[in-house]
């Protein structure tokens, strides 16, 4: 096993029962649409019934002979007459209904969709059902997406580097393009569509203008024929002075004609040769990518100008809001929200404005941007990291649906109680809007994909959420283990535990009790004695706090205001360290090594504890991956279990670190009930030397 096939593993059914069932049902598929979307669903049927029953799949040319039937109600009318596709029109062109049913006299199963990609989709569902071993004579499935642009964000350069990607370089081969299609791609897409995902921006946010010139559109073209029959659409990001750098014009004056001219003839060239082409993906005035206000314009004026000319095409704008040049405030946790608030109502309808979950920068945990809670006027969609950036690279476990659970999940009080952001971002604020979520893809080239096995995990998560975002990242978990390892109980029981723990254990060694950025440059190695120059807002220091007396980053009304950026009640709850949920103490709060915790220990205990707890949640991690060995193939066993080897060492080298580092500062001992670092700050930053950046 190398795991290159992630969750589609389609393995033999040994139980023999079940095996004849599904045997019964898979004999014989009526498939009457032959549409290029509907054939690979054909073609994702009989794979999947050779592996899982070893049966080459019979085609029926009618009901009567059939099985097994996929079909919308206008290839198979049949369909459309029987009770259960009465709501049928209600789930959408992504939604399907997967049931068993009596049509002309006999018991068959039933996929039926309102389009061709629907049925794809529901190909899917029903082969993960098959793969988990589902009884199938009493199904019944009905399901639509609650999102409709499900979009993956490659940060993937031209020359096939990847920008925070730990899994190999890029998996587009643009030196091949259009020539030569890798069979990769066609996978790559099989995976997204099982799991829902329907857009991909194949290049990074700090875009390269030669994306758009001739030549690269003939290999986004050859990329999109690919990608288009599995039912997703290709984006790009476009680098505001693309005009000038393309064009040659002396200016990207967003209300300048001729860079208007320029960027429409440039569109109206990408749509004449991908006519379904998704739109663009924008990051400006942002860590030194040009914008609009180079021109004195706003954000708002540099998102309609590319929005207005996409609107004909029916493409759509995603402007990224992670900004922070505003020299309003030394505060880089207030920025996006000045900057943008201000612009709410004030950008096109194909706008949606793309929001990081948090305010700073998908950190092992933050409170939610409170954009979202912000902006009624404002189609706002939800940006997450998938590739472990700030959380252990492709090195660490840490199965983040839990995290972005807890985003989605939030309540931003945005119309009063419940407006979760999942509701935010499912919600369209006038009818001609598209709701969107994006992820920042963890895929490489590499054999497994992801590097770490349970990156995987990751990947299929935020798929699974995009479609659904209220579905729990437990049941999300068991759907992954039992897809990808085992669906024997005694597996699931324990490896998902680890999973659902893994998150928790990362943000207490790594950054407890709302602190953050305590990394090093490359977000890799703990450094939380970090002063970079010339950037001192880019420190440690300047988020941590700590000195002599106290720990924290004053955001209450008496300090940078953040707090007041929530709605009520929540800007009161934070405002007050003893309301202040613990988990985001150091975030809003800097208070004094002796401040009193919940359970009545002083921070400084209280601190320690997080950091050694983290430490011991990563050993259980590796003893309960050590009882699994029965139930996983011995490659990824070994792989998983020399990862989290590492995984505890450098989990003991971020307490180690920040532990004693703060302990310089806080001058206490280490509680009485922990055992002492068995070496010093300077061994610690003497060690980590030694091992260089990542
Ligand atoms: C940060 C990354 C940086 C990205 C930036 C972004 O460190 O590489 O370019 O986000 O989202 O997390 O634009």
């Amino acid at each position: 096993e190398d795991g290159y096939k992630l969750w589609l593993r389609y393995n033999r059914i040994t139980n023999k029962a079940v095996a004849a069932e599904y045997r019964s049902f898979l004999s014989a598929v009526y498939f009457p649409s032959t549409s290029p979307t509907a054939t690979v669903a054909k073609q994702e049927i009989e794979t999947a019934s050779i592996g899982l029953l070893e049966a080459r799949l019979r085609l029926a040319s009618s009901v009567e002979q059939a099985t097994l039937i996929v079909a919308t109600p206008r290839t198979c009318p049949e369909l459309g007459d029987l009770e259960q596709t009465k709501a049928l029109s209600k789930l959408g062109k992504d939604g399907f209904m997967v049931f068993t049913a009596k049509l002309k006299g006999k018991q068959r199963l039933v996929v039926v969709a309102n389009e061709d990609v629907g049925l794809l989709y529901g190909v899917f569902k029903l082969l993960t059902e098959l793969q988990n071993g589902v009884h199938l004579k009493s199904i019944f499935i009905s399901d639509y997406p609650k999102i409709e642009n499900r979009i993956l964000n490659h940060w993937d350069n031209l020359d096939g580097s990847v920008e925070r990607g730990y899994a190999g370089n890029s998996i587009f081969k643009w030196e091949e393009l259009p020539k030569r299609i890798d069979p990769r791609y066609i996978d790559y897409a099989r995976a997204n569509a099982s799991i829902g995902i329907n857009g991909t921006v194949l290049n990074n946010v700090n875009a390269n203008s030669k994306i758009l010139s001739t030549a690269y559109i003939a290999k986004v073209k050859a990329l999109a024929n690919v990608l288009r029959l599995y039912g997703i659409r290709v984006y790009l990001t476009a680098k505001f002075t693309a005009p000038m750098e393309l064009g040659g014009l002396k200016t990207a004056d967003p209300l300048n004609e001729d860079v208007k001219k320029w960027w429409k003839e440039k569109i109206a060239e990408i749509y004449q040769a991908i006519p379904d082409f998704g739109g663009f993906c924008v990051k400006a005035n942002s860590e030194g990518q040009p914008g609009p206000q180079d021109y004195g314009r706003s954000h708002a004026q540099g998102a309609n100008l590319l929005a207005d000319l996409l609107k004909p095409h029916n493409g759509l704008l995603m402007w990224r809001a992670f900004v922070y040049n505003n020299k309003a405030s030394d505060d880089r946790v207030v920025e996006a929200y000045n900057e943008f608030k201000p612009l709410d109502g004030q950008f096109s309808s194909n706008v949606l404005l793309q929001v990081k979950n948090g305010p700073i920068d998908f950190q092992p945990r933050e409170p939610f941007n409170p954009l979202f809670g912000a902006m009624p006027n404002t189609q706002l969609m939800l940006e997450v990291q998938i590739t472990q950036e700030y959380l252990g690279f492709d090195k660490h476990l840490v199965y983040l649906a839990p995290l972005f659970e807890e985003c989605l999940q939030a309540d931003t009080y945005a119309w009063g109680k419940g407006a979760t952001i999942s509701k935010v971002i499912s919600k369209k604020i006038s009818a001609g809007q598209q709701t969107a979520i994006a992820g920042v893809a963890n895929v490489g080239n590499i054999k497994n994909w992801t590097g770490h096995p349970f990156g995987q995990a990751n990947w299929f998560a935020f798929g699974r959420l995009a479609w659904n975002p209220d579905l729990t990242s437990a049941d999300i978990a068991k759907e992954w283990l039992g897809l990808t390892f085992s669906n024997d109980p005694k597996f699931i029981n324990t490896a998902l535990d680890m999973m659902m723990n893994s998150r928790e254990a990362a943000v207490d060694y790594m950054t407890p009790l709302g602190l953050t950025m305590l990394m090093d440059v490359s977000h890799y190695r703990p450094a939380p004695w970090r002063r970079d120059k010339p950037a001192p807002v880019l420190s440690a220091e300047s988020f941590h706090r700590a000195d002599r007396l106290g720990i924290g980053y004053d955001r209450s009304s008496a300090g940078s205001k953040a707090t007041a950026q929530y709605q009520t009640p929540l800007k009161e709850i934070f405002d007050d360290p003893k309301s202040c949920p613990e988990k985001y103490l150091l975030w809003f709060h800097h208070v004094s090594w002796d401040f009193k915790l919940k359970s009545g220990l002083p921070v400084w205990d209280g601190l320690c504890r997080h950091y050694y707890q983290g430490v011991e949640q990563v050993a259980k991690m590796a003893d309960q991956w050590n009882q699994l060995g029965p139930f996983v193939d011995a490659e990824q066993f070994k792989k998983v279990q020399s990862l989290l080897t590492t995984q505890h060492e450098e989990a003991t080298l971020w307490r180690d670190a920040n532990v004693l580092y703060f302990q310089s500062l806080s001058n206490r001992p280490i509680p009485a009930v922990l055992t002492p670092p068995g070496r010093s700050l300077d061994e610690v930053k003497a060690l980590l030397k030694t091992q260089g950046s990542r």
